[in-house]
C-alpha cells in the first residue's frame, strides 16, 4: 500500500513539482532553449527558414488559436471581425501597431494568469489568501519524510529531491516580498513565473547558473554551455545546431570575450534587456498585410489576411456551424 502511495506521488512530484515548480526548459527537437524572456508561442516563428504560420496565431490568440483551427474560413473570419473591434480601441476603424501590441500583450498575460489560477486553485482549494510554506511543503515533498536518506540525495543525472526541496525554498523565500513565509496570489505568480517579475530575475540567473556550472567555479565555459543542450555519443557527428550553438557562444553569449560566460552575461541569455516580442510581432502582422502601407490595419486588411491572424478548417464546414461558444 505504501509503496503505491509513494509511486503515486512521485508521479505527482515529477508532473505537477517539475513542471511547474522547477523551470523547465522548452525542448526543440532535443534542443533545450533557456531563453526566459517569454516568447509569444511555443512554436518557432522561422523553423528552417520558413515562416511557421502558428506561431503567428498563438501569439495572437494564445490558447484560443486551438479554437479556431477547428472553424471554417466564415466561421473564423466572423470571430476575426468581433476581436477587431476589440483591438481598435480608440474606435477609429483601424488597428495601429500600438493598439496591436498592446493586444499581444493581453493575449500573453491572459494565459500567464490562467496558469497562474490553475495552479493556485490546485494548490489551496479552501482559496485561503495566503498559502503557507509548510503547507506547499507538505503537498509536494511531504514523501520525503518516509524516504531513506541515501534516496534523497541520489541525483542520478539532476538535482535530488533535496537538492530540489532547497532550491524551491530559497525562491520562495525570495517570492514573498512582506516576509512572512507565506504567498499571497500575486506573490505566488513570482514564485511560479519568477522570469515575469523584476525581483525575481536574479534568483532565476542563479538557478541557471547551478544547473550548467558543473565545476562550481562560478562561470559557464564552452563546454558547460554545451554540455547543457547536447551529449554526444561516442563517434556520432555533432549536429548543425550544435556547431551553431558554439558560434552563438564566441560571438554573443561571451560579450567579453574572456572565454566564458560570468553571471551578466548568463543575464543576458536568458533576460535579454531589450528585445520586445509583443513590438515585433505587431510590427510583422502589419507590414504582412497592410495593403495601402499606411502602417495602420482597416478591417478589411485584415480580414483579407484573415489566414495570417487566425486558423481555419479550410474544408469541414457543417461541423464549424454549430458552435456558438464565446463569441
Ligand atoms: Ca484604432
Ligand atoms: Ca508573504
Ligand atoms: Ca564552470
Ligand atoms: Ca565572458
Amino acid at each position: 500500500m505504501k509503496s503505491v502511495k509513494f509511486c503515486f506521488i512521485l508521479v505527482f512530484i515529477f508532473t505537477v513539482g517539475i513542471s511547474l515548480a522547477i523551470p523547465k526548459p522548452d525542448e526543440k527537437e532535443g534542443k533545450k532553449d533557456r531563453t526566459l524572456e517569454r516568447d509569444l508561442s511555443s512554436k518557432e516563428h522561422y523553423p528552417n527558414e520558413e515562416h511557421n504560420p502558428e506561431y503567428d496565431h498563438e501569439a495572437f490568440l494564445g490558447e484560443e488559436a486551438k479554437t479556431f483551427r477547428q472553424l471554417s474560413p466564415e466561421e473564423s473570419r466572423r470571430r476575426l471581425g468581433v476581436i477587431f473591434d476589440k483591438i481598435d480601441k480608440d474606435k477609429d476603424g483601424s488597428v495601429s501597431q500600438d493598439e496591436l501590441k498592446e493586444w499581444i500583450r493581453y493575449t500573453q498575460s491572459r494565459y500567464l494568469l490562467d496558469d497562474v489560477d490553475r495552479q493556485w486553485r490546485s494548490y489551496n482549494p479552501e482559496m485561503k489568501d495566503k498559502l503557507t510554506w509548510e503547507e506547499y511543503k507538505k503537498l509536494l515533498y511531504g514523501f520525503m519524510d518516509d524516504m531513506d536518506a541515501n534516496d534523497l540525495d541520489k541525483t542520478d543525472d539532476g538535482p535530488s529531491y533535496r537538492d530540489m526541496l532547497q532550491r524551491d525554498r530559497r525562491r520562495w523565500s525570495v517570492a514573498d516580498e512582506d516576509g512572512d513565509d507565506a504567498l499571497t496570489r500575486k506573490e505566488f505568480m513570482g514564485f511560479l513565473h519568477p522570469e515575469e517579475m523584476g525581483h525575481m530575475r536574479d534568483i532565476v540567473v542563479l538557478e541557471t547558473m547551478e544547473d550548467i556550472d558543473k565545476d562550481k567555479d562560478g562561470k559557464v565555459s564552452l563546454e558547460e554551455y554545451i554540455g547543457d543542450v547536447y551529449r554526444g555519443t561516442e563517434g556520432e557527428t555533432e549536429p548543425e545546431w550544435v556547431k551553431s550553438e558554439r558560434e552563438q557562444f564566441a560571438k554573443f553569449r561571451d560579450k567579453n570575450g574572456d572565454g566564458v560566460m560570468d553571471k551578466d552575461e548568463v543575464k543576458d541569455w536568458i533576460i535579454p534587456p531589450d528585445f520586445d516580442h509583443a513590438e515585433a510581432e505587431a510590427h510583422h502582422l502589419i507590414y504582412e498585410s497592410d495593403a495601402d502601407g499606411d502602417q495602420k490595419l482597416t478591417k478589411e486588411e485584415v480580414l483579407n489576411k484573415y489566414d495570417l491572424f487566425v486558423a481555419s478548417q479550410a474544408t469541414d464546414f457543417g461541423e464549424a456551424f454549430s458552435r456558438h461558444d464565446e463569441f
